[in-house]
């Protein structure tokens, strides 16, 4: 049976930050905190272990004393980058991916990516808000690397298409689609700091 030992967790924190001013957004403070850190901690208990994907600042993300992996792929081409170097770093069966730029993630994300995928007898889980799906949070086993890594090969870099490739499963979050929220500019997570929601 699947379960949250048999899953790594991959933070994104990978993009070039275009609508951040170019800042490398997972290092960009909400509340005086790195946005990152604000993952690694909702994620920790849901996962046997996290990779970080970063592009830049490694140093400062290896901080944080989990393995951090950059992608083979020069030049931003996109998340999917971000996927297929962590997939062939994991020690795990599955993966489960995360923007490192939304800090509201609940504590079953996990558990229910597993359900919708085992459920559904698919390949890959991905959440659905109710309204959207969410491509970027995603549960899919590392014997992907293989589909992916042909799609890279063939210059292809969108997520839905690679997507349309394999069975997936929507895992419904409809009850609690402002997990989904994340920060892409500064007025973004001014406006957070603002509405006081943060701790
Ligand atoms: N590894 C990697 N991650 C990326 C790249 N581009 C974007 N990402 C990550 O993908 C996630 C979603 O990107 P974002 O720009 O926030 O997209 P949006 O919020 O969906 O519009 C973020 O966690 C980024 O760090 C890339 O070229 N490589
Ligand atoms: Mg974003």
């Amino acid at each position: 049976m699947l379960n949250k030992h048999n899953v790594t967790a991959v933070i994104l924190a990978g993009g070039k930050g275009r609508r951040m001013d170019g800042k490398d957004k997972g290092l960009v403070e909400l509340a005086n905190r790195p946005l990152i850190e604000y993952v690694i901690d909702a994620i920790k208990p849901q996962v046997e272990s996290i990779i970080l994907n970063a592009n830049r600042n490694q140093e400062q993300y290896s901080r944080y004393g989990y393995p951090v992996v950059s992608d083979a792929l020069a030049d931003y081409q996109g998340p999917l980058a971000g996927f297929i170097c962590a997939m062939k770093s994991s020690t795990t069966s599955h993966i489960v991916t995360l923007p490192c730029d939304g800090p509201f993630l609940p504590a079953d994300l996990v558990d229910r990516l597993i359900s919708s995928l085992t459920d559904n007898n698919a390949e890959i889980a991905v959440a659905h808000d109710g309204d959207r799906m969410q491509p970027v949070y995603s549960l899919m086993p590392v014997t992907l690397s293989n589909s992916l890594g042909s799609f890279l090969d063939s210059g292809e870099r969108k997520i839905d298409l690679w997507y349309s490739q394999h069975r997936v499963a929507l895992a419904d979050f409809s009850d609690c689609p402002e997990t989904f929220r994340n920060i892409n500019t500064a007025e973004q997570r001014d406006r957070l700091q603002n509405e006081g929601m943060l701790s």
